[in-house]
C-alpha cells in the first residue's frame, strides 16, 4: 500500500474521556487503518491498544439498518410518524411529564443539544437524564458546590508539571492509557515527580507508583477529612490562599475534627499502614504542585459528592490550585461526558451551565429557544435523575422513553429490575448502532444510528477540549445521524422552525451562541464558546483542539482556570464545605458476606458493542471473571480458573475465577463488560442494591455485598464454529454456564454443564447444535475427554474439545483453517491429520495474550526472559511487545519479576530503577 494511494483524515477516538487524536488512513472510501495524530494536544500522536484497534471494529456486519417498528422493519417515514405519533399522544393523554429521555456521553454535543431542546425546550419534560449521571454526577455536584461551576480546573500538562500526583479510585494504566503513558514520561524526565495510588485493588497503575494505599472501600473520605485535619494540626495551610479565595474553613475543619484526626485512628479506619499514610499525608503537605486524579472509585459511591468534596477541600486549603501541575482534577470517563453537561443533559440542568435555579435563567433560554411563531414550553424544576427515572417508568408514571447511546438494561444497578421497568413501559424508543443489544429486546421502536467514522460533530475530554468527530464514511444501509433522527421527528410533532438544521454546524453555533448569550457580569456563566459562534461550515470543518471557554478576551482557549483565584461562586470564592465521612450503604450479611467491586479491562469497552467485534481485543480477558484473594479462594475451595457464582441483590453472576493477591480479603472483583449477548448470567449491575448519592443522584455501583460459591459442573467444552453457522440459539440453552467469543473468522463458545444424572450424549448434542455432521472424533471414555471436527467438502466447518479449558490448544492456527474454509479453500491432507491437535507438527502455544498491538503471548514473552531478555526494551526489541500503546508495560514487568522469582538460576536486574 502506497502512502500516496491514500488520503487521511483526522478525527477523535470515540472511547475515552482522554480524547485522543486520530489520523485515519482511507481506501476507496473505506478506513484500513489509524494511528495517533501527532498534532492533537491530548495524545501528541500515541494511541492505546483500543484506539489503534478502531479499524477492527468497522463494518456493515451486526449493524443496524434499517428502523423496526413493533418487531418489524419499516421505512423512516413510518418510524419517524411513528415516533412522533405515539409521544404526542402519550403527552396529551398523560401530560409532558409522562414522557422521558435518557441519553449518553458517547452521543456528540450536536445530538446532545437537539435533544436536550427537544425534551426540556419543546416537549416540557424535565425527565431527560444521561449515563453521565452513573459516570460523572458526584464530580459535577462537588465542583458545582466548591467552584461555584462544572468547571475542571486542570488540564493533562499539569500532570507533567506536578510535583505528586494522586490517583485515587483511577485505574489510569487501563482506563486512560494514553495519560497514563504521558505521566510514565514525565515521571522519567522529572525523576522527583512522584505517584501515589490509592485503590483497594493493585492494578496496573502501581507499576508506577512511588506509594500505594490498599484502602478499606469506601473510606476515601475519611482519608481526605483525615488529610486535612492533619495539615492543619502541622501548619501546613496557606492561610493567605484561605483568606483571600475561600469561604468554609472553620466549619470544614471542626467537621474534620470529629474524629479522631490521630494517624493512627485514620489508618485504622481506612485498614493502611500507618507509616505509608502518613509518608502520603507528609508528601501531600509539603508539595504545592500536586494533582489528585479522581474517578470512579470516588464516585460511584452513595457518598460520592462528599468524597470528591473532601479531596477538593484538602486542595484549596493548601492553595494547590489554579497553578501549573496543581489542583483536584475530576478525569472523565466517557467521549463526550464533558460535553453532555455543557449542554445541559443532566436531568437537574436545564441548558448551557444554567440550571432551573441560576436566577433568569428559565426566562433567558425561553428567550433564546423562541424563534417568530413558537414558544418552548420549559418545565419549571428539574426531573428525575437516572435510578429515579427509571423507578418511574416502573411505577408507570413515565409512559414513554427515548433511549440514546447506551444501555441500561446492562449499565444500571438492578439490571433485571430495569429490564422489567421496560419491559412494561408502553412506548420505549431505542436509537443504536448495533442490531443486537439486550436493550434492544424491550424495544418497540428501534432506529438505526450512524457510529463512529460516519458522524460528524465535537466532543470535550477531561481538560475541556473541544475536538472534532469527523464523518469520514457513509453510514450503512438506512442508518442515520442521532441530531437528524431528533430533528426530524421535532419537524412531524410541529417545532420544525426551532430543529431547522442542515448540518451539526448550525446546531454549534447555535450551541456557542446559547453559551455566551447574555453571559456577563457578576453572575457569569464559566462555560463560554461564544467566539466560536461565527464558524461557518468551512471553519467548523476545520476546528482544531480548543480549551473552553473560548471568548473574545480567550480567543485561543483557556488551558487552566481559576489562576487568578477567583471562583465562579456569587462571590468569587471558593467554598470549603464540611465532610462527615460515610460507608457504603450496601450492607454486607451473613449470606453476602463479600464485598463486591466492578470495573473495566484493559481492552474492553462498557458493554462490548464495538471491541468484542476487534477479535485481538477479546484475546486478554476472554470471558467474564471473579478476583478472588487466595485465602478467600482456598476456604472456599475455587479452583484459580474454575467457575464460581455470585448472587447479589437482584441477580446471579457466573464467571471464571482469577484467584489474585491483588485483591484484599473478603473483596471481589468483576468486570462490568458481559451482557446477556456474551454470556449465561454476567451483569455486574445485576449485584447491585441502586442506593445513590443524595446530591448527585450517582448510584453505589462500586460497594455491592454478594455471597460466592463455585458453581459445580459435570464438564466443560469449547467450541469453535464458522461464522456463518448460527448456533446461538441452541448453544444458549446450555443452562450451566456459557460464553461467547467471536473470533476473526470463526466463533468460540466456552461451555460448561451443570452435573447431569446421566452422561451426556455427546453425538446426539452435535447432531441437534449443528448442521454440519461429524467428520473427525477421537474421545477417551475413561476420563470423558473427547475432540471431534466437522469438515464440509474438505472445508473446516466447526471444532468441540471437551475437558479442561486449560488443555485448549492455542486457536490461531484453527483460526486460519476457518478462514481458508470460508474462501472456499479445502484442508490439505496434512492439515487435516491435525485438526484434532489443532496446531501444526511440534509447534508450541504461547499461552495467554499480553500484548494486543502485536498479539505476542505469554508464551514466546517468557521464553525470551529466560534466555536473557529480561527488561521491558529487550523484550521489545526482540518481539515488538510494549512497543507501540504500552499498556501492556506492567505485565511485561512482573513476568520478568515473575521468572526471576522462579528462576533456578538468577536472572539479572536490568531494569532502570
Ligand atoms: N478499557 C476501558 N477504558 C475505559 C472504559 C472502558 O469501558 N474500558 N470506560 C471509560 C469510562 S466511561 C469511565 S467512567 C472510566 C472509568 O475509569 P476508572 O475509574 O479508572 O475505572 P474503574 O475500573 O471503574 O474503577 C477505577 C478503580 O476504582 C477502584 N475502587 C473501587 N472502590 C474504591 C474505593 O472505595 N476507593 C478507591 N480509592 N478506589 C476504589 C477500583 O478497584 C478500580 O481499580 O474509564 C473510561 N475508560
Ligand atoms: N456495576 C457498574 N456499573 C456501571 C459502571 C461501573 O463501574 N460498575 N460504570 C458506569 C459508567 S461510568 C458508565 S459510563 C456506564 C456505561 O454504560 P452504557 O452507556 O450503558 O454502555 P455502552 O456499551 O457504552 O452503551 C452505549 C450504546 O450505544 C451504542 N452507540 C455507540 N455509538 C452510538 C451513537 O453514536 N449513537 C447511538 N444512538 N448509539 C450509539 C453502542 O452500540 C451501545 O449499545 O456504565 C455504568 N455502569
Ligand atoms: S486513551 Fe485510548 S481509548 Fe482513550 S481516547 Fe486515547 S486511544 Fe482512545
Ligand atoms: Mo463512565
Amino acid at each position: 500500500m502506497s502512502r500516496t494511494s491514500m488520503q487521511d483524515a483526522r478525527t477523535t477516538c470515540p472511547y475515552c474521556g482522554v480524547g485522543c487524536g486520530v489520523r485515519a488512513e482511507m481506501q476507496q472510501g473505506r478506513i484500513v487503518g489509524v494511528e495517533g495524530d501527532t498534532e492533537h494536544p491530548a495524545n501528541h500522536g500515541r494511541l492505546c491498544v483500543k484506539g489503534s484497534a478502531l479499524h477492527e471494529t468497522l463494518g456493515k456486519q451486526g449493524r443496524l439498518t434499517r428502523p423496526r417498528l413493533d418487531g418489524v422493519e419499516v421505512d423512516w417515514a413510518t418510524a419517524l410518524d411513528a415516533v412522533a405519533g405515539r409521544l404526542a399522544e402519550t403527552q396529551s393523554e398523560h401530560g409532558p411529564e409522562a414522557l422521558a429521555g435518557y441519553l449518553s456521553g458517547q452521543l456528540l454535543t450536536e445530538d446532545y443539544y437537539v435533544a436536550n431542546k427537544l425534551f426540556k425546550g419543546f416537549l416540557g419534560t424535565p425527565h431527560l437524564d444521561t449515563n453521565s449521571r452513573l459516570c460523572m454526577a458526584s464530580a459535577v455536584a462537588a465542583y458545582k458546590r466548591s467552584l461555584g461551576a462544572d468547571a475542571v480546573p486542570c488540564n493533562y500538562e499539569d500532570l507533567e508539571d506536578a510535583e505528586l500526583v494522586v490517583l485515587a479510585g483511577s485505574n489510569l494504566a487501563w482506563n486512560h492509557p494514553v495519560l497514563f503513558q504521558r505521566l510514565r514520561v514525565a515521571k522519567t524526565r522529572n525523576p522527583l515527580l512522584r505517584v501515589v495510588v490509592i485503590d483497594p485493588r493493585i492494578t496496573d497503575t502501581c507499576e508506577l507508583a512511588d506509594l500505594y494505599l490498599g484502602v478499606r472501600p469506601g473510606s476515601d473520605a475519611r482519608l481526605f477529612t483525615g488529610l486535612l485535619a492533619w495539615m492543619a494540626e502541622r501548619g501546613k495551610l496557606d492561610r493567605v490562599y484561605l483568606e483571600r479565595h475561600t469561604r468554609g474553613l472553620e466549619e470544614t475543619l471542626a467537621e474534620a475534627r470529629q474524629d479522631d484526626a490521630s494517624v493512627e485512628a485514620i489508618a485504622a479506619d481506612c485498614d493502611v499502614d500507618p507509616e505509608r499514610l502518613e509518608t502520603f499525608f507528609y508528601w501531600f503537605a509539603s508539595q504545592l504542585h500536586v494533582v489528585t486524579l479522581y474517578s470512579q472509585g470516588i464516585n460511584q459511591s452513595s457518598s460520592g459528592t462528599d468524597k470528591c468534596q473532601a479531596i477538593i477541600n484538602c486542595h484549596l486549603a493548601g492553595g494547590k490550585i489554579g497553578l501549573p501541575g496543581a489542583g483536584p482534577f475530576s478525569i472523565t470517563g466517557q467521549p463526550n461526558a464533558m460535553g453532555g453537561r455543557e449542554v445541559g443533559g443532566l436531568a437537574n440542568q436545564l441548558a448551557a451551565h444554567m440550571d432551573y435555579h441560576s436566577p433568569g435563567a428559565l426566562e433567558r433560554v425561553t428567550r433564546f429557544w423562541s424563534t417568530d411563531s413558537l414558544v418552548p414550553r420549559l418545565p419549571k424544576g428539574p426531573g428525575h435523575k437516572a435510578v429515579a427515572l427509571f423507578e418511574a417508568i416502573e411505577r408507570g408514571e413515565i409512559r414513554a422513553v427515548w433511549i440514546m447511546a447506551t444501555n441500561p438494561t446492562v449499565s444500571l444497578p438492578e439490571a433485571h429490575r430495569v429490564r422489567a421497568a421496560l419491559a412494561r413501559c408502553p412506548l420505549v424508543i431505542v436509537s443504536e448502532c448495533m442490531a443486537d443489544t439486550d436493550l434492544l429486546e424491550v424495544a418497540d421502536i428501534v432506529l438505526p444510528a450512524s457510529g463512529w467514522s460516519e458522524k460528524d460533530g465535537t466532543v470535550t475530554n477531561s481538560e475541556r477540549r473541544i475536538s472534532r468527530q469527523r464523518g469520514l464514511m457513509a453510514p450503512p444501509g438506512e442508518a442515520r445521524h442521532d441530531w437528524w433522527i431528533i430533528s426530524e421527528v421535532a419537524r412531524r410533532l410541529g417545532f420544525g422552525e426551532a430543529f431547522d438544521y442542515g448540518h451539526p454546524a448550525d446546531i454549534f453555533v447555535e450551541h456557542a451562541r446559547l453559551s455566551g448569550f447574555e453571559n456577563e457580569g457578576d453572575g457569569r456563566r464559566c462555560f463560554d464558546i461564544s467566539a466560536l459562534a461565527g464558524l461557518d461550515r468551512q471553519g467548523y470543518d476545520a476546528l482544531t483542539p480548543i480549551q473552553w471557554p473560548v471568548t473574545r478576551q480567550a480567543p485561543q482557549g483557556t488551558p487552566r482556570l481559576f489562576e487568578d483565584g477567583h471562583f465562579a461562586t456569587s462571590d468569587g470564592r471558593a467554598r470549603l464545605v464540611p465532610v462527615s465521612p460515610r460507608g457504603p450503604v450496601q450492607a454486607l450479611g451473613e449470606h453476602r458476606r463479600f464485598r463486591l467491586n466492578t470495573g473495566r479491562v484493559r481492552d474492553q469497552w462498557h458493554t462490548m458493542t464495538r471491541t468484542a467485534r476487534a477479535p485481538r481485543l477479546m484475546n486478554h480477558r476472554s470471558e467474564p471473571f471473579i478476583e478472588v484473594h487466595p485465602e478467600d479462594a482456598r476456604e472456599l475451595g475455587l479452583a484459580d480458573q474454575g467457575l464460581a457464582r455470585l448472587e447479589g441483590e437482584d441477580g446471579d453472576y457466573r464467571g471464571r475465577v482469577r484467584i489474585s493477591p491483588a485483591q484484599r480479603r473478603g473483596e471481589l472483583f468483576v468486570p462490568i463488560h458481559w451482557s446477556d449477548r456474551f454470556s449465561t448470567s454476567a451483569l455486574a449491575g445485576a449485584l447491585l442494591a441502586s442506593h445513590v448519592d443524595p446530591l448527585s443522584g450517582q448510584p453505589e455501583s462500586k460497594h455491592g455485598a454478594v455471597a460466592l460459591a463455585t458453581l459445580p459442573s459435570a464438564w466443560e467444552a469449547t467450541l469453535v464454529v464458522a461464522a456463518d453457522l448460527d448456533v446461538g440459539a441452541q448453544v444458549r440453552r446450555e443452562t450451566g454456564y456459557w460464553a461467547r467469543i467471536p473470533m476473526a473468522h470463526a466463533e468460540r463458545w466456552q461451555l460448561a454443564g451443570a452435573p447431569a444424572a446421566a452422561e451426556r450424549d455427546w453425538l446426539a448434542w452435535l447432531a441437534e447444535t449443528l448442521p454440519v455432521a461429524v467428520s473427525l472424533w477421537c474421545d477417551d471414555p475413561a476420563d470423558g475427554r473427547l475432540r471431534a471436527a466437522g469438515i464440509e467438502v474438505g472445508r473446516l466447518r466447526w471444532w468441540l474439545m471437551v475437558g479442561p479449558p486449560a488443555e485448549l490448544p492455542g486457536l490461531a492456527w484453527l483460526d486460519e483453517r476457518f478462514a481458508e474454509a470460508a474462501e472456499g479453500i479445502a484442508l490439505e491432507a496434512g492439515q487435516r491429520r491435525r485438526i484434532l491437535a489443532a496446531c501444526e507438527d511440534g509447534a508450541a502455544d504461547d499461552g495467554p495474550l499480553v500484548c494486543s498491538c502485536h498479539q505476542v503471548g505469554q508464551g514466546a514473552i517468557t521464553s525470551a526472559i529466560r534466555e536473557g531478555d529480561t527488561s521491558v526494551e529487550a523484550l521489545g526489541a526482540r518481539l515488538a511487545c510494549g512497543t507501540q500503546c504500552g499498556s501492556c508495560i506492567p505485565e511485561l514487568k512482573s513476568l520478568i519479576e515473575e521468572e526471576r522469582a522462579h528462576a533456578s538460576h538468577p536472572i539479572p536486574d536490568v531494569e532502570p530503577a
